[in-house]
């Protein structure tokens, strides 16, 4: 745990931290929060990953807040961790607490979430989604799921939190398949801030408000859960009278899928840890790591989420 301020150690390499003093890579990650349960899985899988490669894992949870990101990165930064890791609760903002760490020689990877800097070289690697895919795959599905129809199409849509990568590009994905066909209708669009409690509020106020509701487009899972309580308690059925598209797959998403209570999910993996950890070795010793590692994700539909529910583990 005792890290010392200055190089010179035993075999330190002098310019890249202190290490843990026992030749363990010391890895200090900022983490979002804990708002859907596909951050739980994100936290659970750096956690048993740097147990299982030997990393000691400093973690700390900003709970949805960038100021307590950009603490926690200084933080890190005095403590001479070897390496930092963060997923950046929205995407502007990063750049003085990025050369801070750059000018302490302490590499940076982003996981999960991307930052708008434009000076590249203020971090290493970028691991993650590709969050404008997922959103044409979600946009894909209702194209081909109305064709040859002709009436309007009205949706409303759950935003993630504003500024975050995956809100504002799961919304930019989705809009730009869209919009070829003008019978589909985003007449309400809001932030559900990515959690259950918020999605059923801004949903209850979508159903009060709009006279016709076909579709749901919720950036999350836990979301569109929640928007599922507040349909159902309006006396109407998730999936039928409402068809619902949502992103993630975690495990209460998928029992909603097989359940027909949401139409389809398109995969997000939270699943980084194994990866975060090699990257994080690799740039510790010095090795050239591609600037993007991208994620390997698919779609689901109720028929393949009941086929692999039993063996979905978060
Ligand atoms: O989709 C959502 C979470 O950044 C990909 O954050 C992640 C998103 C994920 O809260 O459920």
């Amino acid at each position: 745990m005792i890290t010392s301020a200055l190089s010179g150690c035993g075999g330190d390499d002098g310019d890249s931290g202190s290490g843990g003093g026992d030749g363990k890579l010391v890895l200090g990650f900022s983490q979002v929060g804990a708002e859907s349960g596909w951050r739980t899985a994100n936290t659970k899988s750096i956690q048993e990953s740097a147990a299982s490669a030997g990393v000691e894992l400093k973690f700390s949870d900003a709970q949805g807040k960038q100021e307590n990101q950009i603490k926690a990165i200084r933080n890190f930064i005095t403590q001479r961790v070897d390496v930092i890791a963060f997923s950046p609760v929205v995407e502007s903002g990063w750049d003085t607490v990025l050369k801070e760490a750059k000018d302490a020689n302490i590499p940076v990877i982003l996981t999960d979430r991307a930052v708008d800097s434009q000076d590249t070289s203020l971090y290493k690697t970028f691991i993650g989604s590709d969050f404008v895919l997922e959103g044409k795959k979600a946009g894909e599905w209702l194209v081909k799921d109305y064709t040859g129809k002709t009436d309007p199409v009205n949706i409303v849509e759950l935003q993630g939190t504003p500024g975050a990568a995956p809100a504002n590009d799961r919304k930019a994905g989705f809009a730009d398949v869209i919009k070829a066909d003008p019978k589909f209708k985003v007449v309400a669009s809001q932030t559900g801030q990515f959690t259950r409690t918020d999605g059923k509020q801004v949903m209850e106020t979508f159903l009060k408000a709009q006279p016709k509701i076909d579709v749901l487009y919720a950036h999350n899972d836990d979301m569109g859960l929640g928007a599922i309580e507040a349909i159902e308690a309006a006396g109407k059925k998730p999936g039928t009278d409402i068809k619902i598209i949502t992103v993630d797959a975690v495990k209460d998403g998928m029992t909603a899928l097989s359940e027909g209570k949401i139409n389809y999910i398109v995969e997000c993996s939270p699943l980084l840890g194994p990866q975060l950890m090699d990257l994080a070795k690799k740039v510790k010793a010095g090795e050239t790591v591609p600037q993007r590692v991208l994620t390997e994700e698919t779609t689901f539909t109720p028929e393949q989420a009941k086929a692999v529910l039993a063996e979905r583990k978060y």
